[in-house]
């Protein structure tokens, strides 16, 4: 359930990010923060108004959203997208639509540790959080 997700989640590991950024667009000088960035996540539950609180010392992002309702999200790059999150199983994905484009973030918890894979194009990144 979505209460598995619920808590603070620190980056251990990262793979392909750079390569994900760069087909999204980011340019270089993002590119390089992003990819020393280790972010802390924050997942919390209100009602059924959930919210994704992406913090790091170089930029920060927060998204809110109820399941299966369209919202508009401000990327950590920049984006103005249409974000749409649905929970299938034990996977949380999120659907970014802009300009014709999509990208997707998958969220499931596999032993205890959060696992984030992003994929734009084919171009896919894993991402691994511990709780905190
Ligand atoms: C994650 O939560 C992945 C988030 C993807 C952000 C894409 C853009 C970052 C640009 C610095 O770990």
């Amino acid at each position: 359930s979505i209460d598995d997700f619920v808590g603070k989640w620190s980056l251990i590991s990262s793979e392909g990010f750079e390569e994900y950024m760069k087909e999204l667009g980011v340019g270089v000088a993002l590119r390089k923060m992003g990819s020393m960035a280790k972010p802390d996540v924050y997942i919390s539950k209100d009602g059924d108004t959930i919210t994704i609180k992406t913090e790091s010392t170089f930029k920060s992002s927060q998204l809110s959203f109820k399941l299966g309702e369209k919202c508009e999200e401000n990327t950590l790059d920049g984006r103005k997208v249409q974000t749409l999150v649905t929970l299938d199983g034990n996977t949380l994905t999120q659907l970014q639509q802009w300009d014709g484009k999509e990208s997707t973030i998958t969220r499931k918890i596999e032993d205890g540790k959060l696992v984030v894979e992003c994929d734009m194009n084919g171009c896919k990144c894993k991402r691994v959080y511990q709780k905190a």
